[in-house]
């Protein structure tokens, strides 16, 4: 997931944790995680118990390098697991990437990724003033990872607007028309470059008393599962010359 500081990158990961710490989302039973501990600092904020006056994301640190989310989860109708892993680093840290497509390569997580998601802060489109900025930081990182080599072109790249409980209002009619556009010309310029570019919108926050929670945000998730290019079911082992290697293989049987 990548995008501007504040973009809305933390909340969106965090928001599908905490529903399913409600029940089944998305057509989907929570199966487990290994990164329970990194959930649940960043959902803190967002509770009650934080003693805060509104739900709030810890802001991501640059020093925390990459970081990533760890869900398992199974399809409601088929029970099939699949592990998904979510990559999260600081919005500051792709700024040195948009003008060096070389500096890509340095980022393993866009050089793994079966999907990329791109975020576009709601919040920013909404703002006459920022707009055109907030696309052209977007336009750069999409225009370094295309540029780059190491990027498959079998890997989804996805448009996803945020925050977009701040762009309903009728008088922001310009501002989701140039959502629009953009999401055009992003596709018509790189379609030949990737397989798949989708554009998505989403409010995993909406402060907004009665508002649909996570509104978007199960569509996405299901797409992240079934990826053009998915990963191979089973990878198989590596041929054991030595004792040690005979060993560390009982060891794990046992
Ligand atoms: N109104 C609104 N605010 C949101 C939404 N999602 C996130 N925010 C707020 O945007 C701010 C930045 O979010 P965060 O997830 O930390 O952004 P990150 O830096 O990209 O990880 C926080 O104060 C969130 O509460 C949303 O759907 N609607
Ligand atoms: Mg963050």
């Amino acid at each position: 997931v990548v995008g501007e500081r504040g973009a809305g990158k933390t909340t969106l990961i965090t928001e599908i944790y905490e529903r399913f710490l409600r029940g089944p989302f998305a057509g989907l039973l929570f199966a487990g995680s290994r990164t329970l501990t990194g959930f649940e600092k960043r959902c803190y904020l967002a509770r009650l118990v934080s003693g805060a006056a509104a739900p709030d994301t810890e802001r991501t640190s640059v020093q925390a390098g990459l970081r990533f989310f760890h869900l398992g989860l199974a399809s409601l109708v088929s029970l099939r697991r699949v592990d998904l892993l979510i990559s999260e680093r600081a919005g500051e840290s792709y700024r040195e990437a948009r003008n060096a497509p070389a500096k890509v390569r340095g980022f393993l997580e866009l050089t793994k990724a079966r999907t990329i998601v791109f975020v576009l802060d709601g919040a920013r489109v909404a703002n006459d003033r920022l707009r055109e900025e907030t696309f052209s930081s977007v336009r750069q990182l999409v225009r370094a990872t295309a540029e780059s080599d190491v990027i498959s072109p079998g890997v989804e790249i996805q448009l996803v607007t945020t925050k977009i409980d701040l762009l309903q209002s009728e008088t922001l009619a310009h501002a989701r028309e140039s959502v629009a556009q953009f999401e055009q010309r992003i596709k018509e310029a790189y379609g030949d470059r990737f397989t798949k570019i989708t554009s998505w919108r989403t409010a995993a926050r909406n402060p907004s008393a009665n508002a649909e929670p996570a509104l978007g945000v199960a569509p996405l998730l299901q797409s992240w599962l079934s990826p053009p290019n998915p990963p191979p079911t089973s990878i198989a082992s590596p041929v054991l010359h030595d004792e040690f290697d005979h060993f560390l293989f009982r060891v794990r049987k046992t």
